[in-house]
């Protein structure tokens, strides 16, 4: 008998599948659960009185999954130090779960099941988790256009020309996820913001996204361009001190509620950039934040006033933020949290952090990381971001002695604001895995877990998100997390080490331009603007000798980054001018130290790729095949940076390139004639 050609294939599947192993395309991200039986289901009860539809949520997630015994579901709304979190109880016959509110029990059920996916020991349980944050928050940088700034996995996941009518089940997907790790809100739209987002029909479109969020403990946030009440309305200006811009903000955010009752607020970038903002009109950023505050206090909103400020004036960029903030201390309304990135300039790969953080002591602040890797090779490099968030959370600022923590000034332990918030800009699109990357879901995840709990480790975050996203095998688990606490150290170093920044080709950030000066362009998006160098040395003094960026820090770190012998050696470049021949804490020159972590950088990626090639076999063909690809584009572009770089800076400094290091494969030449078209970047 002849077969169909479609069924012999088929034959061919199933009979190569245990040689190749299954596809999976990344898509169900870290939420592999696998449904239960019937049989198992009969067996254990998940019991619950409460009927709100985040509780029958949490219920329906553990009936579904839930392997365990059986659980007892119970809504204790006196317990309230427990806000959103939980507290769970148990053992081998039975389990408790507490929450205080119905969010915090569908953050437990998610609790338990990350327990049962990453084999975890259940046998006596006790667990109580509160958030660390109030609100942890993703900004998207989307654009009405469903083109997506700074983003690497396709289009916008916000199908605007479909909504409110059509709703992709992507949008469930999304909330889900982010409730699986704690996050609960999300700004929609891109801070460089359309006005239109504010029209009666983008409202529409919101609450349609919001009604579905807001079973997931989800919160929307809008981004408001400054400018609206003049564009939309055709106001003669948008002056906040103006009663006319003050009332047409009230009736808008008025018309948000009646559509959104649980609208979170606004997030402004004014004044940077190009945007609009108070100061067009001679006001301050405390008179523009304040304004909008006051239309969202009677619903309880909130406004998230970004701190992203700087101008091409004489004065080093890394000081704006701090100098244009600091006197405004004390002048913001009790719903304004000022939102600042990381670190002062602009989410490079290694930054010391913003040092506004902790110099205002009556505004509330939050932070801003980035998932997206604008800086760090798109969604072609691997790149685990929790050490690069610790190390902002974790950073000492001194402001009230030693203690002081980004994470301890922001997480209300030693201000108290209205409300605590973490944000950090999505890496999130329409791709089937998400973010382009498959281990750029490490991110986002890593980043929704330090949102709830700063004091996790990043070793802990990537060891359970390895065994959810891939597998429980310690063969895989051991080097596959070793590879991922390595990669960001790996990036700073075949990119910018020892503290230099910003020296990326313009406008796209993904490749080297140290050599970039475009006619015209503001010289602080020029890379020569950071690197300073010269025949004498590398680097950019911002000690009291050059910008003195140093005294924006409180004592002693004003004096640790100050001095060249005493400021750690991985900022070494961002606060000093340094003599190719100075030598390093080993002994080395830096000119040296700089051609030893370039390479260090190349060999480290090549070692990544050693590794993943050698787990083939615990790996899916799909997911396996797309890593592989992905490393040995970051393995080229290692060499590149390096390359780049090095011959770049030796026509400075004049020295070889230690002998026992791999020697250049490009000429500078050629390397400088490389100009990527990358003015959409999706
Ligand atoms: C949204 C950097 C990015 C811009 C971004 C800006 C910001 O400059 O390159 O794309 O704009 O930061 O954070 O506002």
């Amino acid at each position: 008998m002849t077969m169909l050609p479609i069924k012999k294939y088929l034959i061919y599947f199933f009979f190569l599948l245990p040689f190749f192993g299954y596809a999976e395309d990344g898509s169900q991200l870290w939420l592999r659960y696998k449904p239960v039986d019937a049989q198992t289901q009969k067996q254990r009860h998940i019991r619950l009185q409460d009927k709100h539809e985040t509780a029958l949520l949490a219920k329906q997630e553990l009936d579904s999954y839930w392997r365990g015994p059986s659980i007892e579901m119970h809504l204790d709304k006196k317990a309230k130090r427990l806000k959103e979190g939980y507290q769970i109880k148990g053992d081998t016959s039975a389990v408790y779960l507490t929450a205080a509110e119905p969010i915090g029990l569908l953050y437990g059920a998610y609790h338990l099941l990350r327990l049962q996916e990453t084999k975890a020991d259940m046998r006596h349980l006790y667990i109580e988790e509160i958030p660390d944050y109030d609100i942890r928050i993703l900004n998207h940088w989307d654009n009405l256009d469903r083109t997506v700034e700074r983003g690497y996995a396709g289009y916008s996941l916000w199908r605007w020309e479909e909504l409110p009518h059509k709703l992709s089940p992507r949008y469930e997907e999304y909330a889900r996820a982010n409730a699986s790790i704690g996050i609960n809100a999300t700004v929609l739209n891109n801070v460089n913001a359309s006005p239109q987002i504010l029209t009666g029909d983008y409202i529409q479109k919101v609450k349609a996204l919001a009604d579905i969020f807001r079973k997931y403990g989800i919160r929307v946030y809008l981004s408001a361009n400054f400018s609206s009440p003049k564009v939309l309305d055709g106001l003669a200006d948008s002056d906040p001190l103006r009663k006319e811009v003050q009332d047409w903000w009230k009736v808008k955010v008025k018309e948000i509620y009646q559509h959104i009752p649980d609208f979170g607020g606004f997030l402004v970038k004014a004044n940077s950039e190009g945007q609009p903002g108070p100061q067009d009109y001679g006001r301050t950023h405390a008179d523009g934040a304040n304004m909008l505050a006051d239309a969202l206090k009677p619903y309880g909103g909130l406004v998230m006033w970004r701190a992203f400020v700087y101008n091409p004036t004489e004065e080093d960029r890394a000081k704006q933020a701090y100098q244009e903030f600091v006197p405004l201390d004390g002048e913001f309304r009790d719903n304004v949290i000022i939102q600042i990135k990381n670190g002062p300039v602009d989410f490079q790969p290694r930054e010391p952090f913003t040092p506004l953080f902790g110099a205002m002591k009556h505004t509330a602040q939050m932070i801003e990381f980035q998932i997206t890797q604008e800086y760090l090779g798109f969604s072609n490099h691997l790149a685990y971001l929790a050490p690069l968030f610790k190390e902002t959370l974790d950073a000492d600022t001194y402001s009230e002695g030693k203690g002081s923590t980004v994470a301890r000034v922001t997480d209300g332990s030693m201000f108290r604001g209205e409300k605590t918030a973490v944000s950090a800009v999505a890496n999130i699109g329409e791709d089937t895995n998400w973010t382009g990357h498959h281990f750029a879901q490490a991110n986002w995840y890593a980043f929704g877990r330090l949102a709830w709990n700063h004091q996790l480790s990043s070793e802990d975050i990537a060891n359970e998100w390895i065994r959810q996203t891939f597998t429980n095998a310690v063969d895989f688990v051991t080097p596959v997390r070793q590879m991922m606490m390595d990669s960001r150290e790996a990036v700073v170093d075949y990119m910018m080490p020892l503290g230099l920044h910003h020296i990326f080709a313009f406008d796209h950030h993904y490749g080297p331009e140290p050599w970039g000066d475009r006619k015209g362009g503001r010289p602080d998006w020029m890379p020569w603007y950071y690197h300073n160098a010269d025949t004498i040395g590398l680097g950019f003094d911002r000690t009291a000798t050059g910008s003195n960026a140093v005294s924006q820090y409180y004592p002693p770190l004003d004096s640790i980054y100050g001095g060249i012998n005493s400021c750690p050696e991985s900022l070494l470049l961002w606060f000093h001018h340094v003599p190719w021949t100075h030598t390093m804490k080993n002994g080395r020159t830096l000119w040296d130290e700089l051609c030893i972590h370039y390479d260090r950088g190349v060999q480290q990626v090549r070692g990544f790729q050693k590794t993943w090639d050698k787990l083939q076999a615990h790996v899916d063909q799909q997911r396996f095949l797309e890593v592989q690809s992905k490393l040995k584009i970051q393995s080229k572009d290692a060499v590149w940076w390096k390359d780049a770089c090095l011959l770049y800076f030796q026509t400075f400094s004049k020295m070889p390139i230690p002998y026992d290091l791999e020697r250049p494969v490009h000429e500078l030449e050629e390397l400088k004639k490389i100009k990527l078209d990358m003015t959409h970047h999706n």
